[in-house]
């Protein structure tokens, strides 16, 4: 509404009539910032103007009130290692929160505490409560918003962490990563490879303080608020530029990458170096930044984008490639590299037995099925007298261990769909030749799995399916194809290599189950890897995905067997799987 507002006074004079509507409609416009509101007042999160404070009771600990606003008493205080002591009156987690199981391209699983650590993906959550409590676990809780505030613009009380102008590059953001010279909102010009990256990935994103990530990577929860009071903006957030500064706060909307960090009342009477005088604080100036006129709700998309893009201009889904997986894809490989590499041998057999040309897709259904012959998959074929332990419509995955479990060979479609129809059917089927399922949420993917009486896949599960017996990298091997299974390189329009899709682009779409032949291992799946997401039950609460889509930008790390997913990707499938008869 800044926009009309501003435009309203500017042409006031002049179109009188037709701005006084607007006129009315700015008086009830709630502030998004401080600079918003008079005087000593300040933008409250419900987006009135008011006075933080009368009186010292006002104020939390270690906070008095001076001039209407609550500054620290910096009376000193000591924190924990992890943590950073701020103007002697509080501590902060110099990390966003992470899982204590958390690594560089896994969240984790163990919800038991909130850690701060650098080089970890960090712990995106459901609920203000959760990340309250696993601050608490840890023996913190959150930052209310105004430690966060004071953390964010540091002793020099700038914009951002790093200073009072935008920088795409400091912080990880939308910008961060784009395919032309960065500048603000160069998504928009050229697209960029925007993903979450492991805490304290960027080494000038903090202040004099040193804490890292307030501006970008996730959303931080504070204390007492909920999805729509949050701060610092994320990785995928349109206009990194007022959503970054460290005192946006959403208000009307929800973001999608939402954390925290932690914060404490620390041990008083201890030294802090960043110390400063709570006088110099309560005198420093609000800085005022005109924020961007443009309305949040309205941002404009390009077209191939704007499905996924979120009300409040942060985006979800598939377009968010995670390039940083590379850096450990090397490192796996070098651990892998002693290990076969298997290459689809059969397939390699058939080839040169029978002169079949896989690639021509006339011909792949009819492949399909004779490698299915050759290998004996069809657990119909066993010996007679013999139960098969899986039913047709699933493989056997049995491990040395003697661990076995039924999966389904194909993503699950509806049991009506076809080669160009989805089907509405809430009976699932694992077809051959039909499109996948999607998008679907947790539960109806769970109670579709149930009502056939299999069940959603465990994350153990599907990895052991998807990575088969000799444990590789992708089902096929362990070295990325861009045209093996269905990914956003699959259909290039230049010679198909790893990420062939930013360099000349590709015509990526969903394909019917099983169209590739060769995306599929000794266990038997297919299109594991690629084409829809496969959700998994970790039992968390939360939506897992699995396997990567056709539409990732960066196919190469989602497309890893061992890469899990909880952002809210586009192309939701399934698959499910069975205890053995
Ligand atoms: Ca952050
Ligand atoms: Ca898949």
């Amino acid at each position: 509404m800044k926009l009309w507002r501003g435009k309203c006074c500017k042409d006031l004079w002049l179109f009188l009539p037709a701005c006084l509507c607007f006129l009315f409609s700015c008086v009830k416009e709630k502030c998004r910032f401080n600079s918003d509101c008079p005087n000593d007042m300040v933008c409250k999160p419900d987006g009135t103007c008011g006075y933080e404070c009368t009186g010292d009771s006002d104020c939390q600990e270690n906070f008095r009130c001076v001039g209407h606003r609550c500054v620290p008493k910096g009376q000193g205080i000591r924190c924990p290692e992890d943590m950073v002591a701020i103007q002697g009156s509080f501590c902060i987690d110099r990390y966003e929160a992470s899982r204590p199981d958390a690594t560089a391209t896994s969240q984790g699983t163990d919800n038991s505490k909130a850690m701060s650590r650098p080089g970890v993906l960090p712990w995106l959550v459901s609920s203000n409560a959760e990340a309250q409590s696993a601050c608490e676990a840890a023996g913190k809780r959150l930052c209310t918003p105004q430690e966060w505030e004071i953390a964010c613009k540091g002793p020099k009380n700038t914009v951002y962490a790093y200073g009072d102008t935008y920088d795409p590059k400091v912080c990880n953001g939308i910008d961060t990563f784009c395919r032309c010279d960065p500048y603000p909102h160069c998504y928009d010009d050229c697209g960029a490879d925007f993903h979450l990256a492991p805490t304290g990935s960027f080494e000038d994103c903090k202040n004099d303080w040193g804490v890292y990530d307030m501006n970008g990577n996730v959303w931080e929860h504070v204390l007492g608020g909920d999805g729509r009071n949050v701060r610092g903006g994320a990785y995928n957030c349109h206009d990194s530029v007022t959503l970054h500064r460290c005192d946006y706060v959403p208000r009307t909307w929800t973001p999608s990458a939402l954390g925290f960090r932690c914060c404490s009342s620390g041990e008083t009477g201890g030294a802090d170096e960043a110390f400063e005088r709570a006088e110099d604080v309560a005198t420093i100036s609000e800085h005022v930044v005109e924020a961007d006129a443009m309305q949040i709700t309205d941002i404009e998309m390009p077209d191939e984008v704007s499905e996924v893009v979120e009300q409040g201009g942060c985006i979800g889904g598939d377009e968010t490639p995670d390039t940083w997986s590379s850096f450990d894809l090397a490192h796996e490989r070098d651990v892998w590299s002693d290990l076969d590499s298997r290459m689809d041998i059969s397939d390699a057999q058939i080839k040169d037995d029978r002169g079949i040309e896989f690639f021509d897709k006339e011909e792949q259904f009819e492949v399909l099925e004779i490698i299915e012959e050759e290998r004996g998959w069809d657990n119909a074929k066993l010996d007679d007298g013999v139960i098969p332990p899986c039913p047709d419509d699933m493989v056997l995955v049995q491990l040395q261990t003697g661990w076995r479990f039924c999966i389904d060979r194909f993503e699950a479609s509806h049991s009506d769909a076809t080669g160009t129809s989805k089907g509405s059917s809430p009976i699932p089927a694992s077809r051959q030749g039909v499109l996948p399922w999607y998008p679907v949420d947790f539960q109806t993917a769970k109670t579709a799995c149930e009502s056939v009486s299999k069940r959603l896949c465990r994350p153990e599960e599907w990895f052991e399916a998807c990575s088969g017996p000799d444990h590789t990298v992708y089902s096929y091997g362990n070295n990325y194809s861009a045209t093996i299974c269905n990914g956003i390189d699959a259909f290039c329009h230049c010679d198909p290599y790893p990420h062939c899709y930013p360099v000349c682009g590709a015509d990526f779409h969903v394909v019917p189950t099983g169209t590739f032949p060769d995306c599929t291992n000794e266990w038997g799946v297919y299109d594991i890897n690629g084409n829809v997401w496969e959700l998994v039950d970790y039992g968390d609460g939360l939506e897992h995905f699995r396997g990567g889509a056709y539409n990732c930008g960066d196919s190469e790390a989602l497309h890893r067997c061992d890469y899990d997913a909880t952002w809210n990707p586009s192309a939701k499938g399934f698959r499910c799987c069975k205890d053995v008869n």
